[in-house]
């Protein structure tokens, strides 16, 4: 193990396993500590590369990503402690990976649970080498104003309250991670502060113990004082005793060993951690305690009067003019983040989006409200959905039954219309189905499917201010604006589109009116007595029967009526129909292998 020093204002660590509150509260330390640059050098993710943004006070920096160790090191050359975030499964493995790269000189594990046998072969590993492993089972280390490992010492209000952003007197080790917290607040009552603190983890084989640190403090001419923190369990304090003995150590030691209750209880006990059980008499708290005490530390007879014997210690050394207490220094303000301010009130946020359909932060998504499992038990169809969705409201079963069969009537028309054309081409130049879909898609507007729209606009227009049919057509003809949902490429006076058929007997038979649609029949008579293509289209049939669903439903104010007509919703019904032929066109291309398509020269006018 080392003789002193492990970390010092530009120590700079790897960071194995991406965990964003650890390294974030390592880059507030830093910060805090006035550190100029951060204290994680890189992260290891394995499998991924590129850079990580965390701030650094106020700053955000971009943190190195590297998917392997190796690479990191080589990176970083000068990033000497290996912050091992793995699962307990792969720990061993990655922590000799890094002990083994000549750059790392300290590897802290943080998993629960790594195999004794494995431990053991890191410690021999790390011993022959001159390097120093501390953990697992550790929340790891920090040196007050320096360097801090992971998470130690909890939350920056933490930090502050325990004065860790500044170096003091004092070195402690403990074994116990959660306690080491407990200490850091003690010691900052009661001296002026830690100077290193280490939690060398529960586990019967620590990779560094107790006595290591101890002993290496003893050489940071800083340390004035120690305080260790053990437990019941093992004979690791044994070996503090015998450096006590030898005078190896000559600084004060205040020591306490917890776990005395073990005796209350009538068999063996296992306390949190792997390594803290009652075993034999030696390894009793009692019998630690007194080993100690005879050694020469100072030891008290409770843990509740363990605050007092560190502050008479502590006291003793000024008194002697050993220590000179450091002078408070104020650590400059951690800038909060946005979400912890909003969520504790102290701040409110504009938001930049705006949404009324939908929720997915419940316990389930809704629709306008509705729970989808309320949909599906009710045994609801796309037709809800849909009015859900674009309407907000649920609609009587006819309206919705309207819809889908709008959807199914429009889900396609065959090959030879615009959309299924441009879909087939595309799919056929060999592009995936989202493009494949989309360049038949974009062929929807004014003159194919996407006349709904202005065919309610128009109708509704006319109907409003009574006009006849002949007044309407033929002021749409003054104007060049073909009527639209009026004619149709194949569909004649006599041979009717059977979906507009379809429609209408459907219409008839739910809907309380159908006078819109009864209109635009007046309109196609006028229409036909003028060419025989001119007839009612699906598009004009839709956009007139949804005027009659708007008006007749009583579900819809006048206002809503004119916006839904403005805002044009009635084109997306043909949009998403139509989308389930042209995906099928995309389908049906690709398993019939088509090649590249490439339109012959004879059907090509080539002129001047
Ligand atoms: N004329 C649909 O035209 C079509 C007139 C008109 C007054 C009219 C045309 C039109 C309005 C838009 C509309 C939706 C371009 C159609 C659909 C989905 C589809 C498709 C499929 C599917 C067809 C011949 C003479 C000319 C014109 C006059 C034509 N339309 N006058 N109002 N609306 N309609 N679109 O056959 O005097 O000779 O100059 O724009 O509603 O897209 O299956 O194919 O499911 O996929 O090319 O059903 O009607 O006729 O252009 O040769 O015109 O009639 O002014 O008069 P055509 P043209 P003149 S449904």
């Amino acid at each position: 193990m080392a003789t002193g020093q492990l970390f010092s204002k530009t120590t700079q660590a790897l960071f194995y396993n991406y965990k964003q509150l650890p390294i974030q509260r390592m880059l507030d330390f830093d910060f805090l500590c006035g550190r100029e640059t951060p204290s994680v050098a890189g992260i290891i993710n394995p499998g991924s590369e590129g850079f990580q943004k965390l701030f650094f006070g106020q700053e955000e920096i971009a943190i190195p990503v590297h998917s392997a160790i190796e690479a990191a090191c080589a990176a970083h050359p000068t990033a000497d402690v290996f912050i091992n975030f793995a699962s307990f499964r792969s720990a061993a493995a990655s922590s000799m990976a890094a002990l083994k790269q000549p750059t790392i000189k300290v590897v802290a594990i943080i998993a629960e649970g790594v195999p004794e046998s494995d431990t053991k072969q890191l410690i021999a590993y790390a011993k022959a080498n001159n390097k120093v492993v501390i953990g697992p089972a550790t929340v790891g280390g920090i040196q007050a104003g320096a360097f801090k490992i992971g998470d130690t010492a909890g939350t920056i209000d933490n930090i502050i309250h325990c004065k860790l952003y500044r170096p003091g007197s004092v070195g402690f080790v403990s074994k116990s991670g959660g306690m080491s917290n407990e200490l850091y607040n003690t010691i900052a009552r009661v001296t002026d502060g830690i100077y290193e603190g280490i939690a060398i983890g529960g586990d019967v084989f620590p990779g560094s113990t107790l006595s290591d640190h101890v002993l290496r403090f003893n050489n940071i001419p800083q340390v004035k004082m120690m305080v260790v923190l053990g437990e019941l369990g093992g004979r690791d304090e044994y070996s503090l005793v015998e450096a006590l003995k030898q005078g190896k150590i000559n600084i004060p030691v205040v020591a306490w060993v917890s776990g005395t209750c073990a005796r209350l209880f009538k068999s063996e006990v296992q306390f949190g951690h792997a390594g803290a059980k009652s075993g034999g008499e030696m390894e009793s708290a009692q019998a630690k305690n007194q080993a100690l005490r005879d050694a020469g530390a100072v030891v008290p007879t409770s843990y509740e009067a363990f605050e007092g014997a560190i502050k008479e210690t502590f006291e003793k050394l000024v008194e002697a003019g050993k220590i000179t207490p450091v002078k408070e220094v104020i650590p400059p303000q951690i800038p909060e983040d946005l979400n912890t301010a909003i969520k504790s009130g102290k701040v409110r946020a504009p938001t930049h989006i705006i949404s009324t359909i939908s929720d997915d932060r419940g316990e389930e998504p809704t629709y306008a409200g509705v729970p989808m499992s309320s949909i599906v038990e009710q045994g609801l169809g796309v037709g809800d959905v849909i009015s859900l969705l674009w309407f907000k409201r649920s609609l009587p079963r006819y309206c919705t039954r309207f819809i889908e069969i709008c959807i199914m009537l429009c889900a396609d028309h065959g090959p030879c219309v615009s959309g299924a054309h441009n879909t087939i081409v595309t799919a056929r130049a060999g592009k995936d189905l989202v493009s494949s879909l989309v360049s038949g898609l974009l062929t929807i507007g004014p003159r194919f499917g996407g006349a709904i729209d202005d065919a309610a606009r128009y109708f509704k227009d006319a109907y409003d201010r009574n006009l006849t049919p002949y007044e309407f057509v033929e002021s749409m003809k003054k104007k060049g604006i073909r009527v639209p949902g009026i004619g149709h490429r194949i569909k004649r006076g006599d041979n009717r589109d059977k979906r507009v058929e379809l429609l209408q007997h459907f219409a008839r038979a739910n809907f309380p009116s159908v006078k819109y649609m009864e209109y635009a029949v007046q309109v196609e008579t006028y229409t036909l007595s003028k060419a025989n293509n001119l007839v009612l289209n699906v598009d004009g049939a839709i956009g007139s029967l949804f005027l009659d669903l708007l008006a007749g439903s009583g579900m819809f104010t006048k206002q809503e009526i004119d916006e839904v007509v403005g805002i044009g919703y009635l084109n997306g019904l043909f949009v998403l129909a139509r989308s389930i032929g042209l995906i099928g066109h995309t389908f049906d291309q690709k398993r019939l292998k088509q090649p590249l398509y490439r339109h012959p020269w004879e059907d090509v006018l080539y002129t001047k």
